[in-house]
């Protein structure tokens, strides 16, 4: 392993590999180039590990996935010797998970910690990124692999006097470590996504007020929350990595029952029946009840349907409820919710909720917000308004390939890539969980740990055979980019005005920007393509001084 030491700024410091961010995915990919001899130092802007379970402490944070599947898979020992309390585990429990991985593998002395990177830029004569950061670090090296993240640029929308505001004001995903408390407080949240559906009954149960602005309502599904099932995590404990190759395979990261019907060939009975099966169990499961959910809009709506009358059963005054019901787009084609009495809250006298769809909120004045049609004062403003998704990261750094060519400009009008792994023009770069891949229509770590094992494959082959870079090929690319489309409109997902289309940001391009194909389906192309001696992309031997 390279030994480096901070240095003076002025003078780089050497690496095999860069690897930007320390949450799951740096994280592993730094342990995966340990284990392949390569020196690399991975740069994170927090001062601690955990990455989106660093930011995101706002209050009700959980995984909507189960803690058992929301887990690394790559090691046994790892597996058998964590145990998770709660069926959904919270924010603090997978931020302890990330620190104990962390520590196991003794990963902390090749992070440089509270240090953003600004920029990279590939210097064509000596085949090494330059990557330079916030504090005038340089570093060079061969590698440069973002681990960045999906949902890690916190925006807030620019609203008129937002800086007038005199109460406080948080957004969700950058909350403060200390936390917030609501007692006595008349409190705003603006926004319905899952980060609001999360947070909105704990802040109700603590303010004093609470007024939800709403401006598209989001299908959720209750948690069903509860102990960890201590046979089924014995039982996945005895190879863990079994069950992971297993959830591999399946198209969203999840090892479970894949549906065998039709939402149209079974009677109005059965259909309930299986709904209300899956609303029972609980959590994300209930788009999977059928076949055709994602593809046909008659069962589509069938699904919508059923959630609805689930809304208009839970919240007791019926103009609340006709609010909350998500009608105009798709089931699931924003991304589901999971909660924990979150239509239950808006039956609670201190909770109020306002439809700013057709009265948008005008400006935020210094002692609360004015809509269209009223003024409201307020203590605290949340901010539960999403992501700059997928792109953001990435985009918010100068990244520079092939004749400074820049990342900004090459994805002026959405992002290109091939496999979401790598960019044409950009050498040696690559992106875990790009856009082009599954990534946020799965379990994240099961797509990131595929990635990571993929890119550690990669550049062992390149290492076995004194490779000096690897580049996809703009054909590829061209291909790719054109699959994922074509896979894309053959579903319902591009109805829906989500963050997957980038249409929660003013301006950004509508390209639909993760891989709808499934994990299974991904992967094996990804294996294809390796095992074809990584067609698409264009190696380059290393030439011997
Ligand atoms: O963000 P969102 P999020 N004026 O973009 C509204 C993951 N996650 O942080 O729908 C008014 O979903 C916006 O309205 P609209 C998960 O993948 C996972 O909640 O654009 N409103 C929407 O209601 C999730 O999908 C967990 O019309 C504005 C809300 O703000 C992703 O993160 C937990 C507005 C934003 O919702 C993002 O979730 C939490 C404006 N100008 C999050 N701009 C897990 O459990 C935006 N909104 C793992």
């Amino acid at each position: 392993m390279a030994h480096f030491s901070p240095g003076p700024n002025d003078s780089p410091v050497t690496f095999d590999a860069i690897i930007v961010g320390a949450g799951f995915a740096g994280l592993y990919m730094l342990h995966r180039l340990r284990g392949l001899g390569l020196s690399a130092r991975v740069i994170e802007a927090g001062d601690g590990v955990g990455g989106t379970w660093y930011w995101n402490r706002y209050p009700g944070a959980r995984c909507d996935i189960e803690s058992l599947e929301y887990q690394y898979g790559f090691d046994d020992d790892l597996a058998r010797e964590w145990d998770w309390t709660e069926r959904y585990a919270t924010q603090p429990e997978i931020l302890r998970y990330a620190n104990h991985v962390a520590d196991r593998f003794n990963l902390r002395p090749d992070i440089q910690f509270e240090t953003r990177v600004i920029g990279a830029a590939f210097d064509e004569q000596a085949h090494r990124w330059v990557v330079e950061t916030d504090r005038g670090d340089r570093f060079v090296a061969r590698f440069c692999i973002m681990a960045t993240g999906c949902l890690s640029v916190s925006r807030v929308p620019g609203y008129a006097g937002l800086e007038s505001f005199e109460g406080d004001r948080y957004h969700t995903g950058a909350w403060p470590h200390e936390g917030v408390d609501f007692s006595g407080k008349r409190v705003a949240v603006i926004g319905t996504g899952s980060s609001a559906i999360q947070s909105i009954p704990i802040i109700a149960a603590q303010a004093k007020q609470l007024v939800v602005f709403q401006r598209t309502p989001n299908f959720s599904i209750p948690a069903m929350n509860g102990p960890i099932d201590p046979e089924l995590a014995a039982r996945l404990k005895e190879n863990y990595t079994e069950h992971r190759r297993v959830a591999r395979t399946t198209a969203g990261g999840v090892a479970g029952q894949a549906p065998d019907k039709s939402a149209l060939e079974v009677s109005d009975e059965e259909r309930r029946r299986r709904y209300e099966e899956r609303w029972q169990r609980g959590g994300l499961t209930i788009g999977g009840t059928f076949t055709d959910i994602a593809i046909n809009p008659a069962a589509n709506e069938t699904a919508a349907e059923f959630v609805r009358s689930k809304i208009r059963e839970i919240v007791k005054n019926p103009e609340t409820a006709e609010l909350l019901c998500p009608k105009g787009y798709p089931f699931a084609t924003k991304r589901l919710c999971v909660d924990t009495n979150y239509f239950e809250t808006f039956n609670r006298d201190n909770v109020q909720l306002v439809d700013i769809r057709d009265a948008p909120i005008e400006e935020i004045t210094p002692t609360g917000l004015r809509t269209a049609k009223a003024a409201y004062e307020f203590d605290v403003i949340v901010f539960a308004t999403g992501f700059d998704a997928m792109t953001g990261a990435l985009l918010k750094m100068d990244i520079r390939g092939r004749n400074g060519l820049s990342l900004r400009s090459k994805w002026e009008h959405g992002p290109r890539t091939y496999l979401g792994l790598q960019v044409a023009g950009f050498p040696n770069l690559f992106t875990i969980t790009g856009p082009g891949s599954p990534s946020v229509l799965s379990n994240m770590i099961v797509s990131i740990e595929q990635h990571v094992d993929w890119i550690a494959g990669c550049l062992e082959f390149m290492q076995q055979r004194q490779m000096e870079t690897i580049e996809a090929t703009t054909d590829a690319e061209d291909a790719w980019v054109e699959h994922v489309n074509a896979v894309a409109e053959h579903t319902l997902y591009p109805l829906a005005n989500s963050w997957y289309i980038g249409a929660n940001i003013p301006g950004k391009p509508r390209v639909f920007m993760p891989y709808v194909g499934g994990v299974g389906v991904y992967g094996r192309k990804c294996e294809e393509v390796a095992a074809n001696g990584y067609e698409g992309f264009r190696l380059e031997a290393r030439v011997l001084a």
